[in-house]
C-alpha cells in the first residue's frame, strides 16, 4: 500500500510516526495533552481520579504503538502461535503493571510527582478488572504476561464481562454480594475493534442431504443469531517491545435478527430479543469449582469459542495454506474444560463449511487442540444434559455422538467385550436425561492433557482419566507445574524487597530468570542484609496493619506475627480448621496464668476469601470466622496475643499488599484436593513461610526450599480413602481438641450457636469428609512449632531468604516455556525496534 504513495507522503509518515522520547517532560505533555482534550478538564480541577484516567491514556498510547508493532511484525511473518481459551483473565489493576513491564515507572513516577499528584495515589485511583474466580483465572494473567515477556507470538482469548466478580461486604458478620460494574468509567486498558464484528448462531435444526457425489451433508439452520464484537487489551511483555493482545468478546444484537421481529410487528418481542443477545456477556458466574448447569452458561461457553475459532480460521485463511497445515501454524490451549465447545466447532466448519472429509478433520483438530485439567472434585466436572445442549446446539449434538461412537468403537477393538469400560469411558453418560461429559470430550479431542502440579498430574493419570492412560498410552498425559510471574507479584507489589535483591544481586536479570535469586543463599550469614531483609517485612506489615485499620476498624500491631489465609472460601481448603484452631487457641490463652501468658507469641489471624453466593456452607465459615473475631478481639484477657481479621473484598490488588506482608500463610487443603495452589508461590517468593498439608504444588515447595523451611503436617492424599472408611465403618472418635472447641461454640461463646449447627453438622463422626478431625492434632502442633521457630527471630530470618532464593522453578515464565517446547510447538519471536510508534 506503502508503494502507491508519494515519496514526499511515505516520508512525511515515517518522520511524524517516530516513537515518543522517554524523558520526563515529554510524558508530561501527553499526560497534560489529555488532561486538557480527552478529558476535558482543567489542571486546578483534578482529583487523584482525573490524574489516573490522564496517567492511564498517556500509558494506553505507548501500549497501542507497542500493540500495532507487535501485530504488523507478526502478521508479515506469520509463525505458528498459540491461543488460549480461558473464560477467565483475572488481571487486576493494569497501570503500574505497563509502566514497570515498559520500563517507564520511574519517568512517570517522576512526571507525576512534579504535576503534584502522589503516584501510589494514582495508582490507588484504578479499579480492578476482575474477570475470573480465582486461581484459573489469575494463572491465565500470569501466562499473558510470561508469554509476551518470552516474546512468544501468542493471543489470549476470553469474554468481556459487564459485570466481574461480584463485590463482597460484610453484613453483621455475614458475605453479601454486590454487582462489580467495572465498566462505569470507560475502560483505557481496551481497544473496542468495532469492525470485527462475528454472526453466532443458537438453535433451529439439522438439515441433512445428499451432495451430488452421494455424500451426506448436514447443514445447520439455526433459529437465532447475535453478534461478537472484539475488545483487544494489549499485554506488555517486561523488558521487551513485544506486546501481546487478549481478545475479549462483548455480545450485542444483530440488526437482521431485531428487524424480522420488528417487520412482523412485534416491536416488544425485537427488545426482548435484543436484550436477551446483551445477556450473554452480562455476569461472570462466580462459582469455582462447583458445576451450575445454567443455559446462559451454555450460551458463554458457544458464543466465546465460536467466536475465537471463527477468527482463528479467518487469521489461518488469509495465509492461503493447505487445511494440513493447520496444527502447525495453530496451537490452541484449553484452560479447564470451559473452552471444550471449540473442538467441536472446529471439526463442524471444517467437515460442513470447508467440506473436508471426517478424517481428515478429526485429525487436524486432535493435532490443534490440548486441555488443561484444574480439579479433580466430583462437583466441578463439566456436563450438560443432552435435551437442553440439542436445543441450543443441534448440530454439535450430532457431531459430538459422532466423535464418540468412532471413539468407542476403537476402544472396543482394543478392548473388546468390556461393557464397563465403554460405559466409564463414554462421552455421554447414561443418567436421565443423558449428559455429556466435558472432561471425556476434551481428552478424547486433545494430543495433550495436563495437570498443574506433580501430586495432581499423577492424580488425574489414576483416578479421573486412569481409562484413558490405558487407552491411548503415558505419553499423552504430562505435568506442568503452576508458576507465577515475578513482575506482578515481586517487583510491583513488593518494590522494596525487589530493589533490594536488584541492589544485592547486581542486576535486575532475576526478574527473566527467577533461577538467579538462588545467589541471595550466599548472603543468608550477613546480619546487615538480614536486616535489611526483615526491614522490609516489617514495613510491608506496617502497610497491611494500615489496611486492616481501614477495612476492619481493628488496630493490630506490625510485631505480632502475621497468618494469612487468602483464598476462595471451600471447603476443601479448610478455612473451617483454622477458625476451629484459633478457637483452641483462644481457649488456651484463657487458661493461662499471667507468666504462662508472658511466653505466648501475638498473632494475628488475617482471613480472606470470596465464598460462591449460593454456597451455603462457605459462607456460614465466614460468619463464623467473623463471629469468633468478635470476641477475641475485644476480650481484654487476650489482648494483643491474637486478633482475628476477615478483610472483606480480597481481589488481586489487596492481595498485592498482603501477600508482601505475610509472616506465615495457610495452605491446609486436605491432602489430593487442591489441584496446584498458586498463592503458596507468591508468599514464599515474597519471604513468607507457608504451613501447609502434602498437597499440591505444596510438594514440590518443599522440594525446593528444603523440609526445614517449612511447616508440613496432615494425612498424605494416599491416606485419605482409608482414612475416611475407617471413619465411616469403625467410628473414629473425634478429636479430644477439636470437641472441645465444639463444645464451646454449642455452648454459645460465639453468638447464637444455631446459626453454626449445619457447620458442625459437617464434622459429625463418619461424615467429616475433609478430614478435619484428623489432621487436627497435627495441625496445632505444627502451629506451635510456628510459634516456637519465630520468637527466634535471626533463624527466621534465614529462614525467609533461604525461601525465596530457592523459588526460582515456580517463574510461570518457567511454566510457559515447558508447554512452548512440550505442548504447543511455539518458538519466540522477537519483534524489530524500528522505532514507529
Ligand atoms: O486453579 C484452581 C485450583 O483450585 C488451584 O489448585 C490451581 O492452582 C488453580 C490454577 O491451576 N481452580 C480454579 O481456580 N477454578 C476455578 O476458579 C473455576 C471457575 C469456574 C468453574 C470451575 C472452576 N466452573
Amino acid at each position: 500500500e506503502k508503494a502507491k504513495w508519494p515519496k514526499e507522503t511515505v516520508e512525511l509518515w515515517e518522520r511524524l510516526s517516530k516513537k515518543e522520547a522517554n524523558d520526563v517532560e515529554t510524558v508530561q505533555k501527553s499526560i497534560v495533552h489529555h488532561v486538557t482534550t480527552t478529558l476535558a478538564r482543567a489542571a486546578y480541577n483534578m482529583d487523584n481520579f482525573s490524574a489516573y484516567q490522564a496517567v492511564a491514556l498517556s500509558t494506553r498510547d505507548r501500549l497501542i504503538s507497542r500493540w500495532n508493532e507487535t501485530q504488523g511484525q507478526l502478521s508479515k511473518a506469520d509463525p505458528k502461535r498459540v491461543y488460549y481459551l480461558s473464560l477467565e483473565f483475572l488481571l487486576g489493576r493494569s497501570m503500574d503493571n505497563a509502566l514497570l513491564n515498559m520500563g517507564l515507572k520511574g519517568t512517570y513516577g517522576k512526571g507525576v510527582e512534579q504535576l503534584g499528584f502522589n503516584m501510589e495515589d494514582v495508582i490507588e485511583s484504578e479499579v480492578d478488572a476482575a474477570l475470573g474466580n480465582g486461581g484459573l483465572g489469575r494463572l491465565a494473567a500470569c501466562y499473558m504476561d510470561s508469554l509476551a515477556t518470552l516474546d512468544y507470538p501468542a493471543w489470549g482469548y476470553g469474554l468481556r464481562y459487564n459485570y466481574g466478580i461480584f463485590q463482597q461486604r460484610i453484613v453483621d458478620g455475614y458475605q453479601t454480594e454486590y454487582p462489580d460494574y467495572w465498566l462505569n468509567f470507560d475502560n483505557p486498558w481496551e481497544l473496542p475493534r468495532l469492525d470485527i464484528s462475528i454472526q453466532i448462531s443458537f438453535g433451529g435444526h439439522v438439515q441433512s442431504i445428499q451432495d451430488e457425489y452421494g455424500v451426506t451433508r448436514h447443514n445447520w439452520i439455526p433459529a437465532q443469531s447475535v453478534q461478537a464484537i472484539a475488545y483487544d487489551v494489549p499485554i506488555p511483555g517486561y523488558d521487551t517491545e513485544n506486546c501481546n493482545n487478549i481478545r475479549l468478546w462483548r455480545s450485542k444484537p444483530t440488526k437482521t435478527f431485531d428487524l424480522t421481529s420488528f417487520n412482523e410487528g412485534n416491536y416488544e418481542k425485537s427488545v426482548e430479543d435484543a436484550t436477551n443477545a446483551e445477556k450473554i456477556t452480562s455476569v461472570l458466574y462466580p462459582n469455582d469449582n462447583t458445576m451450575a448447569g445454567k443455559e446462559l452458561r451454555l450460551k458463554q461457553q458457544y458464543f466465546w469459542t465460536a467466536a475465537s475459532l471463527h477468527d482463528i480460521v479467518r487469521r489461518f485463511k488469509k495465509s492461503r495454506r493447505e487445511w494440513s497445515d493447520f496444527p502447525d501454524q495453530v496451537a490452541i490451549q484449553l484452560n479447564d474444560t470451559h473452552p471444550t465447545l471449540a473442538i467441536v466447532e472446529l471439526q463442524r466448519l471444517l467437515v460442513d463449511e470447508e467440506m473436508l472429509s471426517w478424517d481428515d478433520a478429526w485429525e487436524i483438530v486432535t493435532k490443534t487442540f490440548a486441555f488443561t485439567n484444574h480439579t479433580v472434585l466430583p462437583e466441578a466436572m463439566e456436563k450438560w444434559s443432552v435435551p437442553m445442549f440439542e436445543y441450543l446446539l443441534p448440530r454439535h449434538l450430532q457431531i459430538i455422538f459422532d466423535i464418540n461412537l468412532f471413539f468407542l468403537q476403537k476402544v472396543e477393538k482394543k478392548f473388546p467385550n468390556d461393557r464397563g469400560l465403554l460405559n466409564r469411558m463414554s462421552i455421554i453418560e447414561e443418567a436421565q436425561p443423558q449428559q455429556i461429559r466435558m472432561a471425556h470430550l476434551a481428552v478424547v479431542g486433545s494430543h495433550k492433557v495436563n495437570g498443574v502440579a506433580a501430586l495432581h498430574s499423577n492424580l488425574i493419570k489414576t483416578t479421573i482419566f486412569k481409562d484413558f492412560v490405558d487407552y491411548y498410552g503415558e505419553d499423552k498425559f504430562v505435568n506442568k507445574t503452576n508458576g507465577i510471574t515475578p513482575r506482578r507479584w515481586l517487583h510491583q507489589a513488593n518494590p522494596k524487597l525487589s530493589k533490594l535483591i536488584s541492589d544485592t544481586l547486581g542486576s535486575d536479570k532475576w526478574l527473566k530468570d527467577l533461577s538467579l535469586l538462588k545467589k541471595l543463599t550466599t548472603k543468608i550469614d550477613n546480619a546487615e542484609f538480614r536486616k535489611s531483609w526483615m526491614a522490609i517485612k516489617r514495613h510491608n506489615k506496617v502497610r497491611l496493619a494500615e489496611l486492616i485499620k481501614i477495612r476492619c476498624n481493628v488496630e493490630v500491631s506490625p510485631d505480632a506475627l502475621f497468618d494469612v489465609q487468602v483464598k476462595r472460601i471451600h471447603e476443601y481448603k479448610r478455612q473451617f480448621m483454622n477458625i476451629l484452631a484459633v478457637i483452641h487457641r483462644y481457649r488456651t490463652i484463657k487458661s493461662m496464668t499471667a507468666s504462662q501468658k508472658a511466653s505466648v507469641q501475638p498473632r494475628v489471624v488475617i482471613f480472606g476469601g470470596k465464598a460462591a453466593p449460593g454456597y451455603y456452607i462457605a459462607k456460614l465459615v465466614i460468619k463464623l470466622i467473623n463471629s469468633v473475631a468478635a470476641v477475641v478481639n475485644q476480650d481484654p484477657a487476650v489482648g494483643d496475643l491474637l486478633k482475628v481479621v476477615f478483610i472483606p473484598d480480597y481481589n488481586v490488588s489487596v492481595a498485592e499488599v498482603i501477600v508482601p506482608a505475610s509472616d506465615i500463610s495457610q495452605h491446609i487443603s486436605t491432602a489430593g484436593t487442591e489441584a496446584s495452589g498458586t498463592s503458596n508461590m507468591k508468599f514464599v517468593l515474597n519471604g513468607g513461610l507457608i504451613i501447609g498439608t502434602m498437597d499440591g504444588a505444596n510438594i514440590e515447595i518443599l522440594e525446593e526450599i528444603g523440609e526445614e523451611n517449612i511447616f508440613i503436617f496432615g494425612c498424605l492424599a494416599h491416606e485419605v480413602e482409608d482414612l475416611r472408611h475407617a471413619q465411616r465403618y469403625r467410628g473414629v472418635p473425634m478429636d479430644p481438641a477439636l470437641q472441645g472447641v465444639i463444645s464451646a461454640i454449642e455452648k454459645g461463646v460465639f453468638e447464637d450457636p444455631k446459626i453454626f449447627q449445619p457447620l458442625i453438622s459437617t464434622l459429625t463422626v463418619g461424615k467429616d469428609f475433609y478430614l478435619i478431625s484428623a489432621d487436627f492434632a497435627s495441625y496445632i502442633a505444627a502451629n506451635q512449632a510456628v510459634d516456637t521457630a519465630y520468637k527466634n527471630q535471626e533463624e527466621w530470618s534465614k529462614k525467609s531468604i533461604r525461601c525465596t532464593a530457592n523459588m526460582g522453578k515456580f517463574s510461570s515464565d518457567r511454566s510457559v516455556k515447558e508447554y512452548a517446547d512440550d505442548i504447543w510447538g511455539i518458538k519466540s519471536y522477537p519483534i524489530v525496534d524500528e522505532g514507529h510508534m
